[in-house]
């Protein structure tokens, strides 16, 4: 049996970086858990870059452009949707996991979810690592398997 998986290096990878504005307590720490586990994967600053986007409606769209330009290994999304008074948090969260995995299917390119989706600001903290793991810092690792794996699959 040939067993094929990604590593876990991000040396010389190049990984563009979508976050979302909306909720940047939230999301400017999943930034910092995302940049700080491809350094440490041995990823180069000059491997990252960073685009912002007003909310997580937004990143579908750009998370595309950017696997289409073909500049990148892959795409990692980030963002926080939170949960209101209204059912706008389930339009916006729909929409969001769909148009990346959509975008991820049209290009061939990895564009992993980042964007958390939580019921309270408590959640979201705790998820960007207020109190233990930051889910930034996981889905830049999903990125970088899946930045080796997709290159061995021929
Ligand atoms: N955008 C988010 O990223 N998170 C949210 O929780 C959110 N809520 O709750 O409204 C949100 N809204 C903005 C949306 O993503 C778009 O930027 C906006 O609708 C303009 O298209």
């Amino acid at each position: 049996m040939v067993r094929i998986e990604g590593m876990l290096k991000a040396n010389g990878r190049k990984i563009a970086i979508v976050a979302g504005r909306f909720n940047d307590l939230i999301v400017g720490r999943l930034v910092e858990g995302a940049e700080d586990c491809f350094l440490r994967h041995g990823g180069g600053e000059e491997g990252l870059a960073l685009v912002r986007v007003p909310g997580a409606y937004e990143i579908p769209l750009v998370a595309g452009k950017l696997a289409s330009s073909r500049a990148y290994d892959a795409v990692l999304c980030l963002g926080a949707v939170i949960r209101g008074d209204t059912p706008h948090f389930d339009y916006i969260a729909a929409e969001v996991s769909k148009g990346i995995a959509a975008e991820s299917l049209r290009t061939g390119l990895p564009i992993v979810f980042g964007v958390l989706t939580c019921d309270t600001m408590e959640q979201a903290l705790q998820r960007a690592g207020v109190k233990g793991g930051n889910e930034g810092w996981d889905a830049m690792l999903a990125a970088i398997e899946m930045a080796d794996l997709m290159p061995r699959l021929g």
